[in-house]
């Protein structure tokens, strides 16, 4: 089976590499498992060729990928902005993962939207932005580590993947596809995932860290979120669940802690809508989630700033949460007629 990446394209991202004397790598804020594991990957098998690199998180990622390899090297924009900013003026590539605008790096895509360095995009969501020399962006592929993996494979790094890049790149991959049930009918990641297992991933291992290791309060709001916080308007197929910030302060809530809740509505015979309100810092998220051929990035791009892929999207808005759902209900009908 063949690599499914540009072969043409990552030949000369690899020139770039070549010539690079100091490589910055971003994933996007608000990292998920995606964006951690294919950041670190690349940074792990970029320091196996000798090359001077760092990956910079605009902000925190969630405690769930802590046990990551090199984990500890990444740095994080919002905690040390002093210097994250020197070392990314004096860097001279820059790699842009898992994201594909400025927007989606907060203060730090201001600073590289800026800097005069190489870029080089590697993602898979829909409609890049043009902001870089080589744009890597294909929505076929289920997760950006599984672009990376085809990404070294292509430069002829195939040999250099590791037991610790293998894992980020599987953890990436299950996380993005949740647990290669949706968007992963491709068997081509099937063969990328038997070739990670001869590298020598710990497979439960992998599977344990980031599915079973909620804590007690994180366990305990998603009760809450199912049993109190949901709403079902079955008429248009859809669940809504809404958290304010009171509710995610009476379960501790920590970064990270609602990553997956808004899955479990599709669960429910006859929902093929799913979407969670969060009330953060002034404004509200939204993230959105649907079957088959809903395009709900859509919905998150026409009425909630936002986007993503036609089954999983996110939206942002500084209305209050009320007024934000009242918005949904309203533009629903009008969706849910047009499928
Ligand atoms: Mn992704």
């Amino acid at each position: 089976m063949q690599n499914r990446i540009n072969i043409e394209l990552s030949l000369s991202a690899k020139e770039y590499i070549q010539n690079a004397k100091q490589i910055v790598i971003v994933p996007h804020a608000g990292p998920d498992g995606d964006a951690i594991g294919s950041s670190l990957a690349l940074m792990r098998y970029l320091k196996k060729q000798g090359k001077q690199v760092k990956a910079i998180c605009p902000n925190a990622y969630p405690e769930f990928l802590t046990w990551l390899h090199g984990e500890d090297e990444l740095d994080v924009f919002e905690n040390n902005e002093e210097a994250c900013t020197s070392y990314i003026k004096e860097s001279d590539l820059i790699f842009i993962l898992d994201h594909n605008s400025f927007k989606r790096s907060g203060d730090m895509g201001k600073l590289l939207e800026k800097h005069s360095a190489t870029k080089v995009m590697i993602d898979h969501h829909p409609m890049p932005e043009d902001i870089a020399d080589i744009t890597i962006s294909d929505t076929a592929m289920c997760s950006t580590c599984e672009m990376i993996y085809e990404f070294i494979d292509a430069i002829g790094g195939n040999n250099q993947i590791d037991k610790d890049i293998a894992e980020c790149i599987y953890t990436g991959i299950i996380t993005d596809t949740g647990g290669l049930s949706y968007n992963s009918s491709n068997e081509r990641i099937y063969q990328i995932v038997g070739d990670l297992m001869e590298k020598g991933i710990d497979k439960a291992k992998v599977h344990d860290k980031i599915y079973d290791n909620y804590s007690a309060s994180r366990m305990k709001l998603l009760g809450y979120c199912l049993n109190e916080g949901m709403e079902l308007l079955a008429e248009y197929e859809t669940a809504i669940i809404h958290l304010t910030k009171e509710t995610l302060a009476a379960f501790e809530y920590q970064d990270g802690d609602t990553e997956g809740f808004v899955n479990y509505p599709l669960s429910i015979k006859g929902i093929n809508i799913s979407v969670i309100f969060m009330e953060k810092d002034d404004t509200v998220k939204i993230s959105f989630r649907s079957k088959g051929d809903i395009p709900i990035n859509q919905m998150a791009r026409d009425f909630f700033n936002g986007g993503g892929h036609i089954n999983a999207a996110g939206g942002r808005t500084f209305e209050s949460m009320p007024k934000a759902i009242e918005k949904l209900k309203k533009e629903l009908p009008a969706f849910y007629k047009s499928l």
